[in-house]
């Protein structure tokens, strides 16, 4: 076995350390290590209390999720915990980096805790569709009292050690060298005899809970809404009721049941396939991480609209200052107006401190002058979404920035190839999608050009992180990966009213799945005059045999905008959100099918659903065969982050692999022989399919 877990001697107290780089994850090889130190450390006369530490940066950050799904080799880590609890020598833990899930539950079983200031425990379990399986849901309610408890493990967010120790999860925090602190703590532990802390074996912080049991119900009304169609907050719940209504054993069994279920529902399965995949996202096979990046000291932002200053609250909210140019005076105080805006209503809402918004105003500067530009080390061009507008604006970053600045471009359809033939650097040039509103929506599509430099790609995705973002890598095409896969969704969901479904039952449909909303309700908090505006632009470009449908741009026609002008696919009341179904939407595709010669019908929820998801797996597999998206997990990390795609049920190609790709595979096949040649299906889903394989199979096209 791989020597994970060590033991030595400092002084009076016997050190054991986790050593399982990365994380220090609780693999079996940990588990059994910890049994064998502890027994070294009770076999030890000359140690008269123990510690437990992580090596490398962090303590333990949990279970090992790799090993999720696979029979379980013991020891168990509840016997292991059990194992710690019941040490007749006093057993500290000492935290640092992220003490969470499984690993939080070895600290509980400890009888004190010591962390360094920078420490965060959690239990982010939930956030896998899991709950804490070994003994967190029993011990922390008996720490800290139900409330607390529940808070931390029905929302799974990390809690700073500061607040740990306020809430008496964390004993002492240790000031310096944490091993020495923690040392020094087990030492006097020991020294004062202090009482081993059992925390299974005490329940006066359950009490008021006991004469109260309607703080459940209460909490779950609380989570209703924001966890609707998740499994796991719901069962978290559960397990915390276990811990109040049974006796310590009992609850652990409850515990572990509900932890199983969990682990067994296809929605863990996602969420895990969720989390490795944004990881994995990171990784460019041919940019290794070593690549040289250069160090984005200032940006600068080229147009002060709704992207572009919502980008500029990206760089400030990182700490980098950021200049903002424009044309015209009035569009750039419009726009720093509306960045203004936005962090009042942050800071009111109390997310925001007023100096902390003062700072991040600071570093936001407006100028007409394009010169103001020559320094940055990047600069985003979120100008009006018109090639030669753009070009214009890249001839001229070409003649003004620095050498080796790089130059993005914020467009969400166009070649980004072309733009970067503007400047006599396309090495430099990269796409950068955002999605809007830019300063809330964590995705970015950062696009790689034939001639985009490493460094560039490698720049952009070190930014990406510092700002806060998910991203993928996405090749060049027309719409790149998530819009170019959403066309085919919206054409669906026109097509589908046109042949007698109603824009509020597609919605229901796409809710119900778990999407926020459906695909109308989207389109007009969107704006229908940007896809209005696109489709014009392109009319020479679609081909006469495919079907489109007119309704979409006869709404235009009308000025029926969406929300912003009080009606598109729906109508409005003044100042409301609600989207009300619209009689006068009705006809409007009434008169549409009548001259197409549609006959209308009833359309069932299940064929909604097929024909509205089907088109995204079908063009993601057209995706991934020309290397567009470098694997499926990619495009779902974009659905999820992206599109609202619900993290439960993992992304619309995991999706798919659930459903088995060959029952996907005929179902569009059908499709096509009745729809006609938007159907056609991918030839990669049709050779998976054939294969019997999944997209989880799928390793790349060599290209
Ligand atoms: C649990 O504990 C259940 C128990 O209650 C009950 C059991 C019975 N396992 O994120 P990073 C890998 S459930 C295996 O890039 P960072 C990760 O894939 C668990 N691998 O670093 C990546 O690999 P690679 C509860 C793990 O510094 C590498 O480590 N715990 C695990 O940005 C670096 O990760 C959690 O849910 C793991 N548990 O963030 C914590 N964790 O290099 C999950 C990480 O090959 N982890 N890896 O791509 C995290 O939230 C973050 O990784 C962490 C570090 C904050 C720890």
């Amino acid at each position: 076995m791989a020597d994970v877990v060590h033991y030595e001697r400092d002084g009076a107290v016997g050190v054991i350390t986790v050593d399982n780089p990365p994380v220090n994850a609780l693999s079996v090889e940990v588990r059994a290590g910890l049994v064998d130190a502890l027994a070294r450390g009770l076999a030890d006369a000359g140690a008269a209390a123990l510690v437990i530490l992580g090596a490398g940066r962090t303590f333990i950050a949990g279970a090992d999720i790799r090993e999720f799904g696979k029979p379980l080799t013991p020891p168990d880590l509840n016997e292991v915990i059990g194992r710690i609890e019941a040490s007749p020598k006093p057993v500290i833990a000492a935290l640092h980096g992220t003490a969470l899930g499984g690993g939080l539950e070895v600290a509980l079983g400890c009888h004190y805790r010591g962390a360094v200031v920078s420490a965060q425990v959690g239990f982010p379990e939930v956030k896998l569709g899991l709950l804490p399986g070994a003994g967190g849901t029993q011990r922390l309610p008996r720490l800290i009292g139900v409330e607390p408890a529940l808070e931390i493990i029905v929302r799974g967010d990390p809690v700073p050690a500061l607040k740990a120790h306020a809430l008496g999860i964390v004993d002492e925090i240790v000031p310096g060298d944490l091993r020495a602190g923690a040392v020094e703590f087990a030492a006097r532990v020991a020294a004062e005899k202090r009482p081993l802390r059992k925390i299974g074996a005490s329940d006066e912080k359950l009490l008021a809970a006991r004469s109260n049991p309607a703080v459940f119900e209460t909490f779950r009304t609380g989570i209703e809404r924001q966890a609707r169609g998740y499994l796991a907050p719901f069962k978290c719940i559960e397990a915390v009721q276990a811990a109040v209504t049974l006796p310590f054993d009992a609850g652990l069994r409850r515990e572990r049941e509900l932890f199983v279920e969990c682990l067994l529902s296809p929605q863990s399965r996602a969420q895990i396939h969720a989390f490795f995949a944004e990881r994995e996202a990171t990784k460019i096979p041919d940019v290794p991480k070593d690549t040289p990046v250069r160090l984005i000291k200032t940006a600068a932002v080229i147009g002060a609209g709704t992207m572009g200053g919502g980008i500029a609250m990206n760089f400030a909210n990182a700490g980098i200052p950021v200049t903002v140019v424009e044309a015209t005076a009035e569009a750039l105080d419009r726009g720093l107006a509306v960045v203004r805006k936005n962090y009042a209503a942050t800071a009111e809402k109390g997310r925001l401190s007023p100096a902390e918004m003062e700072r991040r105003t600071a570093l936001i500067r407006g100028t007409l002058d394009f010169q103001a530009v020559a320094d940055a080390d990047v600069v985003v061009e979120a100008v009006f979404e018109d090639m030669g507008v753009k070009k214009e604006v890249f001839a001229k970053l070409d003649r003004t920035c620095t050498a080796g600045a790089i130059l993005a471009t914020n467009t969400s359809t166009l070649d980004v190839d072309e733009i970067a033939s503007a400047t006599a650097r396309p090495g430099s040039v990269i796409g950068t999608h955002f999605f809007s509103p830019a300063n809330v929506m964590r995705l970015l599509e950062i696009v790689r050009g034939a001639r985009t430099a490493k460094e560039t790609i490698a720049t952009a995705a070190e930014l990406a992180r510092r700002i806060g973002k998910v991203w993928v890598l996405a090749g060049n095409c027309d719409g790149f990966i998530g819009n170019r896969m959403l066309a085919g969704y919206l054409r669906e969901a026109e097509f589908l009213v046109e042949e007698g479904a109603t824009p509020a039952q597609v919605d229901r449909v796409i809710y119900d799945f778990g999407f926020p909303m459906g695909p109308f309700a989207m389109s007009d908090l969107a704006g229908l005059d940007v896809g209005w505006r696109i489709r014009k632009g392109k009319a020479h470009r679609r081909p006469k045999d495919l079907r489109d449908s007119p309704v979409a741009d006869r709404l235009c026609e009308q000025g029926r905008f969406g929300q912003k002008t009080g009606a598109g696919w729906y109508r409005y009341e003044k100042g409301s959100r609600t989207p009300i179904p619209d009689p006068e939407v009705e006809a409007l595709v009434a008169a549409s099918a009548k001259e197409q010669g549609l006959t209308r019908r009833a359309v069932g929820d299940e064929e909604i659903l097929a024909r509205c998801l089907y088109p995204l797996v079908n063009e993601g597999a057209r995706i991934l065969e020309e290397g567009i998206a470098l694997r499926p997990s990619d495009i779902d990390v974009i659905y999820l982050h992206g599109y609202g795609f619900p993290r439960y049920r993992g992304g619309p190609m995991f999706w798919a692999d659930t459903l088995g790709l060959k029952r996907v595979y005929e179902e569009i096949a059908a499709y096509h022989r009745t729809h006609g040649r938007h159907w056609q299906p991918a030839p990669l889903l049709r050779t998976l399919a054939e294969q019997g394989q999944s997209f989880r199979d799928f390793k790349g096209t060599g290209a």
